[in-house]
């Protein structure tokens, strides 16, 4: 290997150059959080890797294209990390293929270009200059190198990528499947990579989308006709009881059922919640399951207000952001509702920012909308009791009737919670995470009454219904030795199906006939529940769940992953069990046999409505018939 009168070729110093340049804006012009060592040494490796990956193809090109592609390159991939800086300044998030195509973001920005412009900002070019002073002839920087010498630079590019992408899924396993944010992605491998990996997943979506029959929506359709008739309704005793008033939809983070009615140490861990559930005016289902996967928050939001199913791959916020809908807040919008979500945390997270616009709500307020303070914020950021301090002013200020959802925090894995906050003995097992699990519970249970309360001196509780959901499991498989201690007996397949039942809660001010229902419903059952109470007819919704209180419910509530409730059985990892004695049906297994048809064949249609955009070939308006 030869390099030119010993002198570093430029492709290697426009590495250097533009690598550290890209650390520097990383890490001092965007506001990335940055959590441990891991994730500083990793902000610091991935842009050298980037920018080699970029400039080292040069090595096969002839000493005057070598020149030119160093320059362009240099160029194009500084304009890049720019865009994406002016983009950051303003929405907090990453520029993404279909929010540059799509939506009012690129719009937005170009009016406010240029206050969003710093002097700071030429830094970001600094490189540039220097690489295309250098490439000039007379430096002669350009390299050639055998055949072998070009090979090695390539092949030191993969071990650069391969190095990149095992560190990032040690600090985040799953990033690639689950993508979770945007900001870790970038974190992880950088802007450049991002990208490539954007490009990635938008052909691969492109390609089902295009790849889609537009006949198989009136299949779907028959089949959701056939399963559920009738699900207006009218006549039932509940339809319209909430007509015109606000919906305030609590999502309480990890919150499983089994925390209602225990204790620790003598003490009950969700007080306020064990009571409302028992209360005359809230109407409870005890049987209520989450149906999340991988996108977990995210998901039960997707499931909630489209009644569709989550993929096994992936979290549909992300993956399929861009989908015709037919959502729960676009709906309430037509009939006179100003909706809104309260989440303080990143908007970007889930691709929340993406897809609330694209479903229909009026209003985000995401971290940036509350005061944060380190006495006020710690483990995911702002803790539930002042998020609810906070959100009740903005709440004032809306137009009524409005929808609002409310995110909550503080009772997230790990499930920290600073010693003087928590009002509950830690559990005593080998899991600190369900040791501390009942800690958090407890102060998200005080954070929920506090609302409660503040909602009440606002006045704004008579005119409202509140509706409270747990959003998914808190205590992994991974824990079943602790949760089998705690809850006296083995956690079977049986008893893990079991666990992912969440609370689900109506409450509403002033009604009398409360009372816990023993039906097998779930997280798809949301939609069409909560337009029956509104009595807001969607004659010509397609939901896969139905309306909880009709007599032609749903027989099954199906997992992801294809286990399933019923009225008589829970059929969990290939085992049909009765479900009223956890026993299995050992030679009988065949009686599941006909619901877990019907489960795979729902889920199927779910997907093929996620992955085609069948939507988009259907008409939901009463015209249609
Ligand atoms: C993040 C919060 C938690 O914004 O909703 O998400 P999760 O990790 O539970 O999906
Ligand atoms: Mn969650």
């Amino acid at each position: 290997m030869s390099f030119n009168k010993m002198r570093m070729p430029l492709f290697l110093i426009a590495t250097i150059l533009f690598g550290i340049k890209t650390y520097v804006v990383y890490r001092f012009m965007f506001d990335l959080s940055i959590e441990n060592p891991l994730q500083e040494f990793i902000l610091l490796v991935n842009p050298l890797a980037s920018a080699y990956l970029i400039f080292a193809i040069s090595v096969w090109m002839n000493p005057g294209r070598q020149m030119k592609y160093l320059r362009w390159t240099s160029l194009i991939g500084s304009l890049i990390l720019f865009f994406n800086l002016i983009f950051y300044r303003n929405f907090t998030d990453f520029i993404t293929i279909p929010v540059l195509f799509q939506g009012n973001n690129a719009a937005d920005l170009t009016g406010s270009f240029l206050t969003l412009l710093h002097p700071a900002d030429v830094l970001v070019f600094f490189d540039v200059v220097v690489i295309w002073y250098l490439s000039k002839k007379n430096f002669d920087l350009s390299v050639s190198l055998p055949k072998q010498g070009k090979i090695a630079a390539t092949a030191v590019t993969f071990l650069l990528l391969a190095g990149n992408v095992v560190l990032a899924e040690i600090e985040r396993p799953m990033l690639f499947v689950r993508s979770f944010d945007r900001e870790y992605l970038v974190k992880n491998i950088g802007v450049y990579n991002y990208h490539l990996y954007d490009m990635t997943m938008q052909t691969k979506t492109r390609a089902q989308r295009v790849l889609a029959d537009e006949s198989e929506i009136s299949e779907i359709e028959s089949y959701i006709k056939d399963k559920s008739p009738d699900q207006v309704e009218k006549d039932s005793e509940l339809y319209g009881i909430a007509e015109n008033k606000n919906v305030i939809f609590v999502s309480i983070e990890s919150f499983q059922n089994f925390l209602l009615d225990s204790e620790i140490n003598g003490t009950e861990v969700a007080p306020f919640l064990s009571d409302l559930k028992e209360s005359e005016d809230t109407i409870s289902f005890e049987n209520f399951y989450h149906q999340t996967a991988q996108g977990k928050t995210s998901d039960s939001e997707f499931i909630v207000e489209n009644s569709l199913y989550p993929l096994d791959r992936g979290a549909v916020y992300f993956t399929h952001a861009q989908n015709e809908y037919n959502a729960l807040p676009e709906l309430l919008g037509q009939n006179g509702y100003e909706t809104s979500v309260f989440h303080a945390n990143n908007k970007s997270f889930w691709n929340r920012d993406v897809m609330y616009e694209n479903i229909g709500y009026d209003e985000f307020y995401g971290e940036q909308s509350f005061e944060l303070t380190p006495e006020n914020s710690f483990g995911w950021g702002l803790e539930d009791k002042a998020f609810f301090d906070q959100s009740i002013e903005y709440m004032k200020a809306q137009e009524q009737p409005f929808y609002s959802k409310f995110i909550t925090l503080t009772h997230h894995f790990p499930f920290e919670l600073p010693e003087e906050k928590a009002n509950i003995d830690r559990y005593d097992s080998g899991s600190n995470t369900l040791n501390q699990y009942f800690q958090t519970a407890r102060y998200t249970d005080e954070a929920l009454e506090g609302f409660f309360k503040k909602l009440k001196d606002s006045g704004l509780y008579e005119d409202s219904i509140i509706v409270l959901m747990g959003d998914h499991y808190g205590i992994s498989e991974f824990h079943n030795e602790a949760m089998s201690q705690f809850l006296g007996k083995e956690v079977t397949p049986y008893v893990h199906t079991q666990l992912q039942r969440v609370p689900f809660m109506i409450h509403i001010p002033g009604y009398e006939g409360g009372e816990v229902k023993e039906e097998v419903v779930g997280q798809i059952d949301v939609k069409p529940t909560l337009l029956h109470l509104l009595g807001i007819e969607a004659e010509n919704d397609l939901t896969f769940g139905t309306n909880m209180f009709s007599e032609t419910k749903n027989e099954f509530t199906a997992m992801r992953d294809g286990s399933f409730v019923s009225e008589q059985y829970v059929f969990s990892k290939g085992i049909c069990y009765d479900r009223s004695t956890g026993e299995e049906i050992g030679d009988q297994a065949e009686a599941c046999q006909p619901i877990r048809d019907k489960v795979d064949k729902e889920l199927q249609y779910s997907d093929n409505i996620i992955y085609g955009d069948l939507f988009r070939f259907y008409d939901f308006s009463s015209e249609h018939n």
